[in-house]
């Protein structure tokens, strides 16, 4: 079983999804706060978008729905795979112990201009921290350090796709029933979005649960409309 999740399973926490109204993102702009340009352009802004959102993430907890998926794990071992665009660490906190972050995660930093390695960042200050880095001698007074978020207009990490790609082969060749779920995402970023497409060619039956119809229903062979609280504490007996 392969899982993605996406914004609408963390909304049961208290965590805002992404597309609200007039496609505002906690009031700004996507591209202002979510891409390489707009960091470049605006790093402070950047900073306190997301250290807002880290300090929102930190004062919610896990629901039912990221509670099951991580007993969905436990019981089907390497069988299950749970791929997330969350970037809240909520699937961690509720138990799931091998989560892909395929967009990174508000609870790491690395820098913009180098290959430093990303490190666990829970400050909920703007700091000094932010400007310079190690890594690259970068001696500039430029904030160098920014979230180990994937912006739109970046890649994702390949290893994450291959890790995707090789369990959606192994899965489709067990000989054993292959369920792809997605839960709570509007199917609008790719390759996320495409993920179902993939998985349906390796073989896989396809399930969508989300409160409202997305834009690529037609795509799944199975839609489990409502809240992923109540539709995953009956689903798995229909997989
Ligand atoms: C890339 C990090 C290569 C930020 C995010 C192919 C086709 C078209 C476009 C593209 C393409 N390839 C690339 C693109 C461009 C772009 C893209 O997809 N644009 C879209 C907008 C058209 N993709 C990229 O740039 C990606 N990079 O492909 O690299 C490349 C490189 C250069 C140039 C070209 C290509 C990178 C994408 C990653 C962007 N980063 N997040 C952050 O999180 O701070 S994406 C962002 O949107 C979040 O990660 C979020 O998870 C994600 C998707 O949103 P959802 O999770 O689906 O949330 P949403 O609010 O939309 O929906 C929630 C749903 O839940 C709703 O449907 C609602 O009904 C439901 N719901 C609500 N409550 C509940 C519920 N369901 C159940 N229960 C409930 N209680």
């Amino acid at each position: 079983m392969l899982v993605l999740t996406g914004a609408g399973i963390s909304a049961e926490s208290g965590l805002a999804t992404f597309r609200g109204t007039d496609g505002l993102w906690e009031g700004h702009h996507v591209e202002e706060v979510a891409s390489p340009e707009g960091f470049e352009a605006n790093p402070e802004l950047v900073w306190r978008f997301y250290i807002e959102r880290r300090r929102a993430a930190l004062k919610v907890e896990p629901n039912a729905a990221h509670r099951v998926l991580a007993g969905w794990e436990e019981m089907l071992g390497d069988r299950f795979l749970l791929v997330t665009q969350n970037v809240d660490g909520l699937h961690q906190r509720a138990g799931s112990q091998r989560a892909i972050e395929i967009h990174g995660s508000l609870f790491r930093t690395r820098c913009h201009y180098c290959d430093l390695p990303a490190f666990e960042d829970l400050s909920l200050e703007p700091q000094r921290l932010h400007h310079g880095c190690v890594g690259c001698r970068d001696d500039a007074q430029r904030i160098a350090l920014r979230p180990d978020i994937v912006w739109f207009g970046e890649m994702l990490d390949p290893a994450h796709l291959a890790q995707l790609e090789r369990f959606m082969v192994q899965a489709g060749a067990s000989g054993k029933p292959f369920h792809f779920v997605a839960i709570g995402t509007s199917g609008h970023v790719y390759p996320a979005a495409g993920l179902v497409v993939r998985a349906r060619q390796a073989g896989a039956q396809t399930h969508l649960v989300n409160l409202e119809v997305p834009t690529n229903l037609d795509t799944f062979e199975h839609f489990h409309q409502g809240e992923a609280t109540k539709v995953l504490s009956t689903l798995y007996s229909a997989c």
